[in-house]
């Protein structure tokens, strides 16, 4: 176990070198482009958690802003409206994993240090920031509780991205944007040992960038900090699904994490837990698998 793969978040520290882990998404949003309006009732939204933590999902990840290219930012006071009771429900009684396996880590995806603040007061264990700290109040934030912290790839915002995607090498941009937000929480008190890192597939990228991205993990996962992958139901797989619209990327989602976990990402960003879990454990074995190989010394005998 090397200590890029331990992941600190307060109290808990993930183990991910043997296994990958799972984060359930749940938007808590009236316009999320695949699960908008299901969960914005709060108890819909605590009964998801609790589902998608029987069903393995190490993290559960609330989202009470969509970032879909071209969404408005939500006001802070209106992000806490919606995720407060939820997180409030989260804290009297965590949400149980299978098998008398633990409790699941609440995050709160947000790019407001208001939000993030407000949040951790209120029991979650780690702040996923697409912007990686635009907000300048977000480090301290975070730094103070102890939390976790992934630091996503993204320019510009949601709303404006889509048209900053001209690139030279597309993986080397992002992996330098990524050591110099690592270097700017690390500046403002976040432990190296609670970050994780993201390229932010689909965010600021064409649908051929995040395709690159994906085949060339093992690069990102090499900076040392656990790698985070969200290619759930994105839309660049509908393109190579035939136009298939959100709710019909299973399977194309459940390829780009294997796939992912099999170049080197440690959690997993996505809608369908129970698959995406028995997929993942696939591509846990067979990385292993190529490891004791490599140990052996015998890389190509
Ligand atoms: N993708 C989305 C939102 N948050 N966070 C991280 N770290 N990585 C991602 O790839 C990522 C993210 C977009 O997906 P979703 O939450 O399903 O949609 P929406 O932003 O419309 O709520």
């Amino acid at each position: 176990m090397s200590a890029s793969s331990l992941w600190r978040c307060r109290g808990r520290v993930l183990d991910l070198s043997a296994r990958t882990a799972v984060m359930g998404i749940v938007n808590v949003t009236p316009d999320s482009f695949s699960d908008g309006g299901r969960f914005l009732d709060p108890a819909a939204a605590v009964a998801r958690c609790r589902e998608l933590a029987a069903e393995g999902a190490d993290l559960l990840d609330l989202g009470a802003e969509s970032t879909r290219p071209g969404a408005a930012a939500v006001p802070p006071e209106e992000q806490l409206r919606r995720l407060e009771p939820v997180l409030a429900a989260l804290a009297a009684r965590p949400a149980e994993l299978p098998g008398g396996a633990g409790t699941a880590l609440v995050s709160v995806d947000t790019r407001s240090a208001v939000v993030a603040k407000r949040a951790l007061e209120l029991g979650a264990h780690v702040i996923n920031d697409v912007s990686a700290l635009d907000d300048p109040d977000m480090g301290a934030a975070v730094a103070a509780a102890g939390a976790g912290l992934v630091l996503m790839h993204m320019r510009g915002t949601p709303e404006t991205m889509q048209r900053e995607t001209a690139y030279g090498d597309v993986v080397a941009e992002v992996a330098a944007h990524l050591r110099e937000r690592r270097a700017r929480a690390v500046a403002a008190g976040v432990a190296d040992e609670c970050l994780a890192l993201d390229p932010g597939i689909g965010f600021a990228k064409s649908g051929e960038q995040s395709l690159e991205l994906l085949a060339r993990t093992a690069e990102l996962a090499a900076l040392g900090r656990p790698l985070l992958v969200g290619a759930s139901r994105k839309s660049f797989l509908s393109r190579l699904l035939d136009g298939a619209p959100a709710d019909q990327r299973l399977e194309g989602s459940l390829a780009a994490a294997a796939l992912a976990v099999f170049e080197g990402a440690a959690i997993v960003r996505v809608h369908d837990v129970a698959a995406t879990v028995r997929a993942v454990r696939v591509a846990d074995a067979a990385r292993a698998a190529r490891a004791a190989r490599t140990s052996r010394g015998t890389p190509n005998g």
